[in-house]
Parts: structure tokens; sequence; C-alpha cells
């Protein structure tokens, strides 16, 4: 799998993307640009779904349910993801190209993380789902015969799958994958800012022999357009969405008159503890890591890292130092970050450098944004910044920023590192750093978060439970929790 260069060109230079609805890929008469978090040149124009192709797109998958999908085995829908993994490997250098124009995102962080994993979770979940058992339990009953009970899963149906622009082929594919092997059919969304690897996705899904209708792929935006559309649409069964705390309430509101099922991974205001015990090296490293990773743009980012006082100062010194070492730049420069999403977005961050100012936090590094002095000054990028002296009630300190940025504080007591991570409404996920195992585990079972990782960050298996607790999630996705939320549970008892 060769990683592109920059001579290898965007899949999409100059072309309008299409949707894909029921086989056929569709061009709408709207369109929207897809511009680069680069350099603020556009990549591609984009086909946005209406009401009415929203429609065909969930009528399609409907009809696909009841045609030849419907009746598939597990083990050939297995077989077709197997494919549908080893269609992306294929495709590799044009995925990842597609994937670092869309995002701006390093060449490292697409080749390593975003393209083999959508590959992985197809593999995954195919291994996943055939080595489920089902539930089967003997009962006594009064006339002496007894009976047996035993489940069958069968598909939930039309699944809309809704997607956000940080991890994009990732986060798709976790949800299009557990779906598609429990027998569903998916109405896809990506975000209106990341429609590329989506786009390539739909061409895998055909080459691959998933039949029409069973993968459909809707472009366009959230509110008041495809996005509202799809998940308020009657004939949808379920919702599994990733994105910000604020939309999935809006989702929610949207899916609750026809009672959808719903799934969301949603926002993290997420805390790093850095117990003097820990090794210092390996927690530094950890921290840089789980701060500055794609540009800070990753739910599970630490953005709140409270260190115990004894390493305070010495701890701040090598952040900042590390983080004034980071190369920001374009993906084919050899850079360790890349820009934000977009001009947008990098408004917004900038908004809280400027707030931590003004709530009398000390910006230690950073807090601006870089000068290149070339086509580089049109697009997204931003300094990586550390503030210290914050108010715990800062909003700079309560509020999920998504960017290249953490507040840094000191505590004194384990209980009162404890309280500090805890004291927000967020709640997907904790890093905690000590070399001491029975405070490791003291610790981390006190996180009130869905993932704890200890002495390191975002290391994943997937057939753990994925998910948030508090305002960061409803539901757990990863292994047979995925299964479960895209399966109906049948018991059947059958009296002997
Ligand atoms: P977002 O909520 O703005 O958008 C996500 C998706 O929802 C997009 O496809 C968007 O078009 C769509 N959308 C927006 N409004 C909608 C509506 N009313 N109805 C239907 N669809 C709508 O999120 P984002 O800015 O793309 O992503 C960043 C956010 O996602 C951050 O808050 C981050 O923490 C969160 N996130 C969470 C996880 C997790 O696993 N918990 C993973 C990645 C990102
Ligand atoms: O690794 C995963 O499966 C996952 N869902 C990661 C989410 C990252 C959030 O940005």
């Amino acid at each position: 799998m060769r990683p592109p260069t920059a001579a290898d060109p965007y899949p999409f230079a100059g072309t309008q993307l299409p949707c894909l609805v029921g086989g056929e890929f569709i061009r709408t008469r709207n369109a929207f640009q897809n511009l680069s978090p680069v350099d603020g040149t556009t990549l591609c124009t984009v086909s946005e779904a209406d009401a009415t192709l929203v429609d065909r797109a969930v009528q399609a998958a409907r009809a696909a349910l009841q045609g030849p999908w419907g009746r598939t085995s597990l083990p050939e829908r297995c077989a077709l993801l197997r494919k549908v993994a080893e269609r992306i490997e294929a495709r590799f250098t044009e995925f990842v190209s597609a994937e670092v124009a869309d995002t701006g995102k390093t060449l490292k962080e697409a080749s390593a993380l975003d393209i083999p994993r959508g590959a992985a979770n197809f593999r995954a979940y195919a291994d996943l789902a055939l080595a489920r058992s089902a539930e089967c339990f003997e009962m006594a009953t009064p006339d002496g015969r007894g009976a047996l009970n035993y489940a069958v899963h069968k598909p939930v149906g039309v699944v809309a799958v809704v997607a956000p622009w940080n991890l994009p082929f990732l986060l798709l594919t976790w949800k299009v994958a557990p779906a598609l092997v429990c027998g569903n059919a998916v109405v896809a969304k990506p975000s209106e800012e990341t429609p590329a690897t989506a786009a390539l996705l739909a061409q895998v899904m055909q080459e691959s022999g998933i039949p029409p209708g069973v993968f459909n792929l809707l472009h366009g935006f959230g509110t008041g357009s495809t996005g509202e559309a799809l998940v308020s649409h009657p004939d949808v069964d379920a919702i599994a969405f990733t994105g910000e705390s604020a939309t999935g309430a809006a989702i929610m509101r949207s899916a609750a008159d026809s009672v959808k099922a719903l799934s969301f991974e949603l926002g993290g205001k997420n805390a790093a503890l850095v117990f003097a015990d820990a090794d210092f090296e390996a927690a530094v490293n950890g921290t840089v890591r789980s701060v500055f990773a794609n540009c800070g743009q990753v739910c599970l980012c630490s953005e709140r890292v409270y260190v115990e006082r004894p390493i305070f100062e010495r701890f701040v010194a090598a952040l900042a130092a590390r983080a004034q070492a980071l190369k920001v730049g374009g993906p084919f420069e050899g850079a360790d970050m890349g820009p934000l999403i977009s001009r947008a977005h990098r408004e917004k961050v900038l908004s809280y450098y400027r707030l931590a100012r003004e709530e009398h936090g000390e910006v230690v590094c950073g807090g601006g944004v870089p000068h290149f002095g070339d086509r580089r000054d049109q697009g997204a990028f931003i300094e990586p910044t550390v503030v210290r002296g914050l108010a715990e009630s800062a909003r700079c300190v309560k509020e999920e920023i998504f960017g290249p940025v953490c507040h840094v504080a000191p505590f004194d007591a384990e209980e009162q590192a404890v309280q500090l991570a805890n004291d927000t409404h967020y709640g997907l996920a904790a890093a905690v750093w000590t070399q001491n195992l029975p405070r490791a585990h003291r610790v981390a079972r006190q996180m009130q978060t869905g993932i704890t990782w200890v002495n390191d960050w975002f290391l994943r298996d997937l057939r753990t439970a994925f998910g948030g607790v508090k305002h960061s999630g409803i539901g757990r996705e990863g292994g047979a929790h995925s299964l479960a939320f895209f399966s109906e549970t049948q018991n059947i008892c059958v009296k002997l």
C-alpha cells in the first residue's frame, strides 16, 4: 500500500461529487463547494441532496431489505464486507489522497490511522458477527416438560448513519460496517466538510457487489438540509450519529415522533491526570499526542491536563517546549500538525484563545495563527497552544473547543484530581498517567467516562465498548455493542 505524494491528484479534482441512491450515481442541481483547509482553494463541488432525494434513498433502502439482501446469509454478508476491505486497500493511495485533501491532516495520520482503520472496521465486524453467539435459556414449567428460549438476531431495518469531519472515513465505516453485517440497509450522510472518502466508499461498495439500495450515500448539510431531512424521515428505523452534543440533542428531537433507535457518540472535554510517580517522558509524549493529534480534533483529545504539584512546573515547561517544536504545515510537508478543518472552525477556536486571556489565563505558548508568507496563509492553520492559570469555572475549562489547545493545572491529592476530572457535563474519555498500579486501577474506575486509558491514549481494540456518559453520548458501540444496536433480538420460547 503506497502512500500518495503531492504529485498524486485529488481523485475528484474538477468534478461534482454525486450521491448514490438505489445503485445510481446522481448529480443534483444544488451543488456546494468543497474547500481545502490547506489553502482555501476549491477541491471539487458536491451534490446536495434535497428532501425528495432523501426520500428516494430511504425508499431504495427499504426496497433493498425486501429484495435479495434481506435473504443473504451471515457468511455471505461477511464475505462482502471482506471484499469491501480489500477494495479499500487496493485503492489505498486514492483514499489517503482524498482524506488529506479534505481535512489537511498529515499524511502520517491518514496513512497510519484513518484509511487502514476504515478497512479494519469492515474486517473486524465480519469476524465479530461470525463469532457472535445467541442466548439460550432452558426453563422449568409446572407440567415438568420444560421450555427452551432462544434468541435470533434480525436487522433493525433502514439505518441512517450521520458522520462528522474529524476522522471522516474511520467514523463513517465504524457504523456502516456493523450496520451492513447485521443485514440492515444504510443511508449514509458524511459531513459537508469531508465528502471525498465517502464518495470513494460508494464506488467501492459497487465494485464489491453490495446490491443496489443497500448502501446509499447522500451529501449535504445538517440543519435545514439533507441531515435533518434524513433523521426526521418517518421510514428510517435507527440513527447512528457521531458529532456535537448539541447536534445530538437536535437529532433526538427530529427522531422523537417516529421513535427511532439512537446511538450517539458526542463531544468531550476530556481530562488527563498526570501523577508525580508517572514515567515523565512517557506522560509528556502521551499528552502531546492526546492534546495535539489531528490538530486537537479528536473527540478523545485531552483539553484539561491536571498534573500533580511536585512535577507541575517541569511538566508545563516540557509540554510547551514540545508544542512549540511541532511543525505545522500541509499534508505533504512532513508536518506534525495540519490545519483545522475550516476557516469557520478556526474562528471558533481563536475565539477561545482570546477568551482564555479575557478569563485571566496565561498563554504559555501559541495562542495565534502561524504566518507562512505563501498560499497556506489562505488556509485554516493555527498554533498549538498551552494555557495555565484559569479558574475551573472558566468557559475555556468547561466548553469543548476541539482545537490544538489544553489548559494545564496542578493538583495536590488523588481525590482532588478525581473530583477535577469529573467536574464536567461531558464524560467521554480520560487518560491516567501513573506507575502506581493500585492507584491506576482505583483512579481509572472513578473516572465518569466511557473510556479510560492508563499510561496511553487512543489505543484501540475494536472488540471493546466505545462511547460516552453524560452529554458525551447514548449507548455503546464497538464489538458486541455495535452488533446489539444494529440488530433486533427476538426471543423464541418453545414449549417442550
Ligand atoms: P456536527 O454535530 O456539527 O456534525 C456532525 C454531522 O451531523 C454532520 O454530518 C452534519 O452535517 C450533521 N448534522 C448537523 N446538524 C444536523 C441536524 N440538525 N440533523 C441531522 N444532521 C445534522 O459535528 P462536527 O463539527 O462534524 O464534528 C465535531 C464534533 O463531533 C465534536 O463535538 C466532537 O467531539 C464530536 N465527535 C464525537 C465523537 C465520539 O466518538 N464521541 C467522534 C468524533 C467527533
Ligand atoms: O476509534 C474509534 O472507533 C472511534 N470511534 C474513535 C473516535 C474518535 C473521535 O474523534
